[in-house]
């Protein structure tokens, strides 16, 4: 049974969200915004031997937030959690998030990025039929959907064309989840989010992998980035301006989806040039090697969002630019490696 907030009074209304990849970069910035705005949150995180709680350990000692153990995969895991919960927000952020192994493990991605939206949804229509409850339903979709572009700027009218397991994927979640709000009527919403950044994203992801790099290279600790495609652009936000999207998407009168993206997308040269700027290298061109095994079997080559009606609908506008962001990443990624220079030098001692 979920406990209630000892701040709260009869007369407000309960305020509770369940994140499913409550660890991931979105998941953990979503549950920071979640508590600041003085929900019970809840984090269904996979039964694993050591849960990576890199991005959410300053939560565990926090008085409304509470982890729990479940997997998209296991639909009884899913209403259980949603029994312990008894959120009035479902937030589903879990996926196999990384298009590059999308093509190495192609079941396991349907299977969590299709069929695991598929379970929640069936889980939390269990839920309601059981408690008379309602809850709003966020799914994580992605302009990996719109892979191929067929317009460009893509927004929500934009035909999809996905280009990998990862996109095809995502694309039946996003439909299941239409399919639903059509079917039985639940509030559910996709928001199809453009690429987003932060100091917590995944060390694979080309973003981070660049600025880790160039900051190990500013401290001696590596001498090259290895990377594959440079060539294909990325409209690129800050995560925490996205999660903000996702939560303003649950706080309209009715359902619907919304593209979020900056309007602008860069090359990963630029972002290049961005990073290395910050550690006062112009020519970089030998500090980075291309490698075929980050090449991928199709690309999107270019990626760009309009996200003209969530800024009209949900007065929703990105904060932070590229530029900004790059510096926030390096800076952060910067005292971190300095840290590790420092231990490794120790245990060289
Ligand atoms: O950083 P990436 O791996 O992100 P990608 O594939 O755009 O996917 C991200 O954004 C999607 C939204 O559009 C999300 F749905 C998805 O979950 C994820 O968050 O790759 C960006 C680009 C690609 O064109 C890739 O080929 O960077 C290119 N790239 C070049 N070298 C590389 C590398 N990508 C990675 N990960 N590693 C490289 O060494």
């Amino acid at each position: 049974m979920a406990g209630t907030i000892s701040s709260m009074t009869n007369t407000q209304v309960r305020k509770c969200a369940l994140i499913t990849g409550v660890n991931g970069m979105d998941g953990s910035h979503l549950a920071d915004l979640l508590l600041e705005k003085g929900y019970e949150v809840y984090g269904l995180e996979r039964r694993t031997s050591k849960p990576n709680r890199s991005n959410t350990a300053h939560l565990e000692a926090h008085p409304n937030f509470t982890f729990i153990i479940g997997d998209l995969g296991d639909q009884n895991s899913l209403l259980r959690a949603l029994n312990q919960s008894e959120p009035t927000e479902v937030y589903n952020l879990a996926a196999q998030s990384f298009v590059g192994s999308s093509w190495m493990i192609p079941e396991q991605t349907g299977n969590i990025n299709g069929l695991g939206v598929l379970r929640m949804l069936e889980a939390i229509r269990e839920y309601q039929e059981n408690t008379s409850e309602n809850v709003k339903f966020y799914q994580a979709a992605t302009s990996e959907m719109f892979g191929k572009m067929v317009e460009n700027p893509a927004k929500e009218t934009t035909p999809f064309y996905p280009r990998s397991p990862y996109g095809v994927a995502k694309l039946y979640g996003y439909w299941i989840t239409k399919n639903y709000r059509e079917s039985y009527g639940m509030f559910a919403c996709s928001g199809i989010l453009f690429n987003h950044e932060s100091e917590r994203r995944g060390i694979e992801f080309v973003t981070r992998k660049i600025t880790d790099g160039v900051t190990k290279i500013k401290l001696g600790l590596e001498d090259h980035i290895s990377l594959g495609n440079l060539d294909s652009y990325r409209d690129w936000g800050y995560a925490p301006d996205y999660v903000e999207g996702m939560w303003l998407m649950l706080q309209q009168d009715e359902p619907d989806d919304f593209v979020l993206a900056t309007g602008d997308a860069y090359s990963i040269r630029e972002f290049l040039d961005l990073a290395f700027k910050e550690i006062g290298i112009t020519d970089w061109s030998d500090y980075v090697k291309q490698d075929p095994r980050f090449m991928r079997p199709a690309e999107v080559d270019v990626l760009r969002g309009d996200a003209t009606k969530a800024q009209k609908i949900l007065n929703w506008k990105p904060k932070v630019n590229l530029a900004e962001m790059v510096k926030i990443m390096v800076a952060e990624d910067l005292k971190r490696n300095t840290i590790l220079s420092y231990q490794l030098s120790r245990s060289e001692e």
